[in-house]
């Protein structure tokens, strides 16, 4: 997908005049750009959307089609979307996957993809948002255990679902295992993490929850990833968890691999006693490291 600053030629398509009228606008300083070194002129999303709101434009004309599929979208969903209001965002998603309805979620996370909300923004800023709305509305007994269940039955099938439409970038070799340890249950930030990788060239193996410390030794021995990222959000117990991220991490050590512990069951006391190549607190922070790893480092098979 396409991401970042927009061409003057691109806003002159979306504001249907020349690029000239986009130049003038921009001289008189109706419309804000950024000058490049190179001297061209480059515009933010926010910029146009508010040069247009200014200026009475209808701001869903901004939009990609795919909105035609949902049944809920407004304009103000438009407008917190062509301006990367993420907390609105993170709203309308909460309220989508509670209802329960798979093909509507997704839609609406194509949505914004299709609108250059990266997978790493909505992840990061809109989906776990969300999810720790759900967390603290079901400790306060505003949302039941079963609301809880149907709100991460669908966003993960619709995260999953998703995967299938992001354009991804070549693959360059390296294999990635992903994973939760036994007893935890909590998937959503590992298979966002998966996919993230997924998306960045990574071969990835998704192991799924609840798996024994043995068998993901197995795993890391049979597949010989490059990496191997865990998740874990409630853990059962901070010393089992240190044990076996412990085994874990002899194991990559013997393969040449690195290990990634992720995940808010990861306290700040623990953080400093997990052997661990790297403990991200969020998606953006695991693609610049992993990116440098596969580089530089070769699995010993
Ligand atoms: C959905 C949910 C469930 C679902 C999970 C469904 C599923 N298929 O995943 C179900 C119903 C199974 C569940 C069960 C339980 N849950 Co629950 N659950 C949640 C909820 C609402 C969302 C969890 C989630 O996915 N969050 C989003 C994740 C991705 O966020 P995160 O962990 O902060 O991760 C961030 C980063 O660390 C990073 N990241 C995450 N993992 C990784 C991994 C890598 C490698 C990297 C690079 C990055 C990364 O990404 C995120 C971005 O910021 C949370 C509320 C909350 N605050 O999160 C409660 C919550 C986690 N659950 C809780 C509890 C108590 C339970 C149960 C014990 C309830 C019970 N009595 O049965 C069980 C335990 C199950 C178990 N043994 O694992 C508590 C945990 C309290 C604690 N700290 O111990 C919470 C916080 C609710 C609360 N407010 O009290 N739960």
């Amino acid at each position: 997908m396409k991401t970042g600053l927009l061409s003057t030629n691109e806003v002159a398509n979306m504001l249907k005049v020349n690029e000239s009228t986009v130049k003038r606008w921009t001289d008189k300083g109706s419309l804000r750009c950024i000058k490049t070194p190179g001297g061209h002129r480059k515009y933010k999303m926010k910029d146009v959307v508010q040069f247009m709101d200014t200026f009475s434009y209808d701001v869903t004309d901004l939009l990609v089609p795919a909105k035609e599929q949902m049944s809920k979208v407004n304009v103000s969903t438009d407008y917190a979307i062509l301006t990367k209001d993420f907390k609105t965002l993170a709203e309308l998603f909460y309220n989508t996957m509670l209802e329960g309805n798979r093909e509507n979620t997704f839609q609406y996370l194509n949505l914004l993809y299709a609108n250059r909300i990266s997978q790493v923004e909505m992840f990061d800023n809109i989906v776990f948002p969300a999810f720790h709305r759900v967390g603290m509305k079901w400790l306060s007994g505003e949302l039941r255990i079963e609301q809880e269940h149907l709100a991460s039955n669908t966003a993960l099938h619709a995260i999953f679902k998703l995967q299938d439409h992001i354009t991804k970038k070549p693959k360059h070799g390296g294999i990635a295992l992903c994973g939760c340890l036994e007893d935890e249950y909590h998937e959503i930030g590992i298979t966002c993490v998966n996919n993230v990788l997924d998306t960045n060239g990574w071969t990835t193996l998704y192991l799924g929850p609840n798996l024994p410390a043995e068998s993901f030794v197995d795993a890391i021995e049979n597949y010989v990833p490059n990496i191997v990222c865990i998740s874990t959000t409630a853990p059962k117990s901070q010393k089992q968890l240190l044990e076996q991220c412990g085994r874990l991490y002899e194991t990559t050590r013997i393969i040449g691999a690195k290990l990634i512990v992720g995940g808010s069951g990861v306290s700040e006391k623990l953080k400093k006693k997990i052997t661990a190549d790297f403990i991200p607190t969020s998606i953006a922070s695991v693609v610049s490291f992993v990116n440098s790893v596969v580089f530089t480092s070769t699995p010993k098979g």
